[in-house]
């Protein structure tokens, strides 16, 4: 079969536009080709926690960008193991949210010398190199411990004390944990009256929170006068253990608590517990825009803040209908 040479040089013409087609999809693709973004996430330990998890997957899809995410059920080894795995699969971006702050530095290195970039959300590390991580994102605990021990002062101002405090830390060495009780030492360590007479992790879980409350009542009962709970999950899990005993949180023991969730603002409504310090968890939209920077290259600050604020028991009913998380 013979054809015009005109027919011939349309078929020509079709096939360059359609190779030509082929590739403006080809680099409009590589251009707004998606992000691979690794996250290493503590646990599922607290309300706190799930409403970060959610925040962070949402804010992903929002952003496009591709979420490989794992669980390292409160285990450094597990989180190591998550980010090292990053490194392998080459992912554009690394974040985790560390679950203790020491013992960074070796795969901090691994991922430095991949080339992969590192962002910090929610938990800070204690490293030297600081090199390490492009920037910080979350909150500032110390503030929140410091504004724990404020309220304390100011509910207490008329009192003679003694004020014995029963202390229920979070994860042993994480940053929240470390920094609440700092910040809490900070304010009253000048008062005398301030004792902390008990002191001890429930690991940032009500069960955790709830044993140890049990054992702090059998040890010193109503010597207790006040509660200082790293986390709303120990708190709840406390005032459970302080029913049970027959006493009254809220009332004849001062419950002060952090996170803010719908659950510490339940106890607050329902007068048994006196504040929550605001720690939000809602970090993913911050973090997909800082992962999209470090990706394009633009510079960040080494530090993001979180902005927060205390919630006293007298605006829980007013306020918990507001509550995100
Ligand atoms: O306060 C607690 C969670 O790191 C700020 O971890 C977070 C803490 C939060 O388990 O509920």
């Amino acid at each position: 079969m013979t054809i015009s040479r005109r027919t011939a040089l349309r078929v020509i013409a079709a096939c360059v536009g359609a190779s030509t087609l082929t590739l403006a999809a080809f680099s409009a693709q590589a251009q707004d080709r998606k992000i691979t973004l690794g996250f290493a996430q503590v646990g599922a330990e607290s309300a706190w926690r799930t409403a970060n998890t959610e925040s962070v997957k949402s804010a992903a899809a929002d952003a496009k960008i591709n979420l490989k995410f794992s669980d390292a059920q409160q285990k450094q080894e597990n989180q190591i193991k998550a980010i090292r795995s990053y490194i392998a699969q080459k992912v554009d971006v690394i974040a985790f949210s560390p679950v203790v702050e020491s013992g960074w530095e070796p795969v901090l290195l691994e991922a430095k010398a991949a080339k992969i970039p590192v962002i910090l959300t929610d938990r800070n590390i204690d490293v030297k190199d600081k090199s390490l991580y492009v920037t910080m994102i979350g909150s500032d605990f110390m503030e929140e411990g410091r504004r724990g021990g404020r309220w304390i002062e100011d509910h207490y101002k008329n009192d003679k004390g003694p004020v014995n405090i029963a202390e229920l830390q979070g994860t042993v060495g994480s940053a929240p944990a470390n920094d609440r009780h700092s910040g809490l030492i900070e304010v009253i360590k000048n008062d005398p009256k301030f004792k902390i007479i008990a002191s001890q992790s429930g690991d940032f879980t009500l069960a955790g929170g709830k044993q140890v409350m049990e054992a702090f009542i059998k040890t010193y009962g109503n010597k207790i006068n006040l509660v200082y709970a790293h986390n709303d999950d120990m708190a709840l899990g406390a005032i459970q253990a302080m029913e049970e005993a027959g006493m009254h949180p809220g009332k004849d023991v001062t419950v002060v608590s952090f996170d803010a969730t719908k659950g510490g603002f339940q106890a607050m409504a329902a007068g048994k517990m006196n504040v929550d310090v605001e720690c939000s968890p809602l970090l993913g939209p911050q973090l997909m825009s800082a992962v999209k920077d470090v990706v394009a290259g633009k510079p960040l600050p080494k530090r993001i803040l979180t902005e927060e604020t205390v919630f006293p028991m007298s605006v829980a009913a007013q306020t918990l209908p507001t509550r995100k998380y």
